[in-house]
């Protein structure tokens, strides 16, 4: 996909709502013609009279035939999303009137929207930059408090403002050292080193943040991985259902049955966890099993929590502190839960309390004491993290940038370890402020563009 210059002057449109029937959908134009197109159609008062942000009754008619009863809104350019001038046609969600409307708008010169077209006028014109753009998808996509909760501070510009900002100091030395490279004979210092270095050390603690910001990010975007793990038959696949409500694994008496990982989303206190079930944990000598316990162990090892489930029916005291110990040499957060207490063997719930007083004692077949369980892997998170409004970074593109940044910062402070000339330095400091700007997209290719707003649908 690609814009041209052309394409970016007309006038557009596309349905804003999603597909399907709905009670109302909402119809978008943007472009000069915007207005005056809807008014050709337009039954009620006149359009191209009427001031900004004002909502119109009327009708749409294709000739003498009326398609629909509709309200239009109009937003006069700049005031408006993409700062050209916008219609939004509120029609009955039936999918005849919409396409009846689309087609009777296509007739008259107004071409379909391309996926994310909106979105990239209103970047092209300023109205934000290019992480801003992209945080309107991911607000767009998000499903959890929390991924909305990141993308609509990204989308105020949080993330960008803090980049703008150090890219303008890093500026103001560029600059300066440039203006020493023209006079290379006086032997002048117009920026200190020592003052530049500073800056780049700033610099470097913020894009290290940022970066590290990015797993968390990650995390918010895509779920807690949550492994639940534990020995054949310990109940682990009758927990996952339990939690999703759902009969998503196969639950049997017989050990070794779960053998592929098994993953759903559950949405706990606004937080998406991914929950794993796992083949159980034990020596095989069948093949295929084999392999489902290797990845179980691969699974663990980059979890952020992992469940280590036991059964209190048939339960070793010795072998559960070795597989407690395993998992503590791992370093991954581990929760102990031990299941069937509806057919727990005698005293040892007292014997584990005492032993292990944070195990949680559940009944994943009976769905007993589940909420306890959910609270505690809420709390192991450590919600905060999630919670503050700190700048988080969630797209594999700026994480992208931000790690050239990083290396082309580091490569400044070797340049000035090393007392390298002028131009080199300001060579690298050129280089950090490229892959800073590629972030905001003061820097971008037509390619990168298309490829960035072809991932939003039509119609955003
Ligand atoms: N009484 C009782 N039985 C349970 C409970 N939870 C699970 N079970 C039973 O324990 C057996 C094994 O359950 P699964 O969920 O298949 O165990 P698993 O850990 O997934 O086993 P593998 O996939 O073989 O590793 C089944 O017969 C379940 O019905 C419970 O809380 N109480
Ligand atoms: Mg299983």
């Amino acid at each position: 996909m690609s814009f041209n210059l052309s394409e970016r002057n007309d006038t557009i449109i596309a349905l804003a709502t999603p597909q399907g029937v709905g009670a109302i959908a909402v119809i978008r134009l943007s472009g000069p013609d915007a207005i005056k197109v809807t008014n050709s159609v337009f039954h009620g008062k006149n359009l191209e009279n009427q001031p900004s942000h004002t909502i119109h009754f009327g009708t749409i008619r294709d000739g003498d035939r009326i398609i629909d009863e509709v309200l239009v809104s109009i937003f006069i350019a700049p005031k408006s999303f993409t700062k050209e001038n916008v219609v939004e046609i509120s029609t009955h969600g039936s999918s005849y009137i919409i396409n009846q409307v689309l087609k009777l708008f296509i007739r008259k010169g107004i071409r379909p929207a391309k996926p994310g077209e909106f979105t990239q006028r209103a970047f092209l014109h300023g109205q934000f930059d290019l992480a801003q753009a992209e945080a309107v998808s991911d607000l767009i996509h998000a499903d959890s408090e929390t991924s909305h909760q990141a993308a609509l501070n990204q989308m105020r510009g949080g993330f960008s403002s803090e980049i703008q900002e150090l890219r303008t100091q890093l500026i103001h030395f560029a600059s300066m050292i440039e203006l020493e490279l023209d006079f290379t004979e006086e032997d002048v210092e117009f920026a200190s080193r020592a003052d530049l270095r500073r800056l780049v050390e700033r610099l470097l603690r913020v894009v290290e943040e940022l970066i590290m910001s990015f797993d968390l990010g990650n995390v918010i975007k895509n779920g807690v991985p949550t492994v639940i793990a534990g020995k054949p038959n310990a109940g682990k696949s009758t927990l996952l259902n339990a939690l999703l409500n759902e009969e998503k694994a196969i639950v049997s008496e017989i050990a070794g049955t779960t053998r592929d990982l098994i993953e759903d989303e559950i949405n706990l206190g606004g937080v998406i966890f991914r929950f794993i079930d796992t083949a159980g944990l034990r020596e095989t000598t069948d093949v295929i099993e084999a392999i489902g316990v290797s990845r179980t162990q691969e699974k663990m090892k980059t979890a952020s929590l992992i469940l280590y489930l036991f059964d209190l029916s048939d339960t070793d005291l010795v072998e559960i502190n070795r597989d407690i110990n395993k998992l503590e040499n791992l370093g991954v957060p581990f929760l102990k839960v031990a299941n069937k207490t509806d057919k727990a063997k005698p005293n040892i719930i007292n014997e584990l309390k005492s032993m292990h007083p944070d195990t949680i004692f559940i009944s994943a077949g009976k769905k007993e004491n589940l909420e306890d369980l959910k609270a505690r892997v809420l709390e192991l998170v450590n919600l905060d993290k999630f919670r503050t409004g700190n700048t988080i970074v969630t797209n594999v593109r700026h994480y992208d940038s931000l790690v050239k940044t990083r290396e082309s910062l580091l490569d400044i402070l070797t340049g000035l370890d090393n007392q390298v000339t002028n131009d080199f330095v300001a060579m690298d400091i050129r280089r950090s402020l490229y892959y800073l700007g590629e972030i905001t997209g003061e820097i971008t290719t037509d390619d990168l563009l298309a490829n960035i707003f072809s991932k939003f649908c039509i119609g955003k």
